[in-house]
């Protein structure tokens, strides 16, 4: 078997996406996700004009080696436009090799090791009394663990709250990547939100009781102290993960904050590469892995990582927001299915015109996600629905502090 023919789509059904589609001469589909959220158009120039001619007439099935070559042939090695160009090509081959064993991915990948992967919701607030709702709320849905991003006395327009009331149904825009041609700005303030952050947890366990898992995403925002001092903070009310405390780029920020807190430490979103994650694995400074299969160069990569990290007892947390397409989603739920070492996944429904483009076969009961049995990923490519939406820009907020200074997003 040959590869015929690899596509590229641009479409923005709620939100901009970027799909590679690969066709075999025996006429097998495979579908990958090479989204990266407000620098969509370089990912796709990058798969259109420099990868895209590499593949053809390549075995399709020598998904190892196909990575291994768009890796080390192309000299420059790494990023976020390169390795989110090679997961959607790690993708569909895994895609096409599951359709023609006739098995779902997470089968080639050494069978179920649970029967689901548990979820998490996203819950925020701009008061307590609109968080407890949007808590509830969650729960009702099934959710068994929570991340919780409230507004800060003090910050005019944060990242996390949802910018609208969750009861509207379409749920997918609460770190909305604005469509326009400028970014939105956002403020910031360290010590007003170190300050009110522990008062919104104490109140959430109060109300809630100890069980619940509870998260937050500290956003790459603080210093290393800073969330050190967060950490321990937020101590007496057990979360779950506090996720990206400091900025990604330095692993040796995380030898600092894992000194003075027990609270367990998640990063991973912006990794793309095993080497932005090895020292914190292998050094046990962090309790879970949230990188995501899309932008950590595929299933291939992102499976190695986790198979590294269980013999240092830390889990999985693959980044599941909305601008991981359904098909990136998918692949790393068939991942997170089989390996023995998962956490927790996030999930944020894609909305319904996403949906339409791009037709899921997860299933979502009781809190717990399952990628589904049909062959291959599982999720099947509209190209006509695509075709209605355009890619449309959109940016992601950033921030500045109160003198106008940029800071962390
Ligand atoms: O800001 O997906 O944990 N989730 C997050 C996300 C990221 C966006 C970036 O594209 O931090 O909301
Ligand atoms: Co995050």
């Amino acid at each position: 078997m040959r590869i015929e023919k690899a596509e590229v789509f641009v479409t923005s059904p709620s939100r901009n996406f970027v799909t590679l589609r690969i066709t075999t001469d025996d006429g097998v589909t495979g579908i990958g996700d090479a989204t990266l959220n407000g620098r969509e158009l370089a990912v796709a120039a990058y798969l259109k004009e420099h990868v895209c001619q590499l593949l053809l007439d390549k075995d399709p099935s020598t998904i190892e080696d196909t990575w291994q070559f768009l890796y080390r042939a192309s000299y420059w090695r790494r990023g976020p436009v390169t390795m989110a160009a090679i997961a959607a090509v790690d993708m569909a081959l895994w895609d096409i090799k599951g359709k023609v064993a006739g098995l779902p991915v997470y089968q080639l990948l050494g069978g179920a090791s649970r029967r689901g992967c548990r979820a998490y919701g996203h819950a925020s607030g701009r008061d307590l009394e609109h968080l407890f709702d949007s808590i509830r709320e969650e729960l009702d849905l099934g959710y068994k663990s929570i991340r919780v991003q409230t507004s800060v006395p003090g910050i005019e327009k944060l990242y996390g709250v949802a910018a609208q009331e969750q009861s509207t149904g379409e749920r997918y825009d609460f770190e909305p990547a604005n469509r326009g041609t400028q970014p939105v700005e956002e403020d910031w303030d360290t010590r007003a939100y170190l300050r009110h952050v522990p008062t919104v947890f104490e109140a959430v366990r109060n109300e809630f009781g100890p069980e619940l898992p509870l998260l937050h995403d500290g956003h790459h925002r603080m210093t290393p102290r800073e969330a050190a001092q967060l950490g321990k903070s937020l101590e007496p009310f057990d979360l779950y993960w506090l996720e990206d405390c400091t900025p990604a780029e330095s692993q040796e920020a995380l030898r600092l904050v894992r000194q003075h807190t027990t609270t367990p430490l998640a990063i991973g979103e912006v990794f793309n590469s095993v080497y932005d994650i090895k020292d914190l694995i292998q050094e046990q400074l962090i309790d879970f892995v949230r990188c995501a299969s899309t932008h950590f160069g595929g299933i291939t990569p992102l499976r190695k990582v986790m198979n590294f990290a269980e013999m240092y007892q830390v889990r999985s947390g693959f980044h599941g927001p909305t601008d991981v397409s359904p098909i990136g989603f998918a692949a790393q739920l068939h991942l997170g299915l089989s390996i023995h070492n998962y956490g927790l996944q996030e999930y944020m429904p894609h909305s319904r015109l996403t949906r339409e483009v791009f037709h899921e076969g997860l299933t979502f009961e009781n809190g717990y996600l399952h990628p589904g049995d049909t062959p291959g990923l599982g999720v099947e490519f509209d190209e006509t629905a695509a075709g209605r939406f355009p890619y449309d820009q959109a940016y992601l907020p950033y921030n500045r502090l109160a003198d106008g200074t940029v800071h962390n997003w």
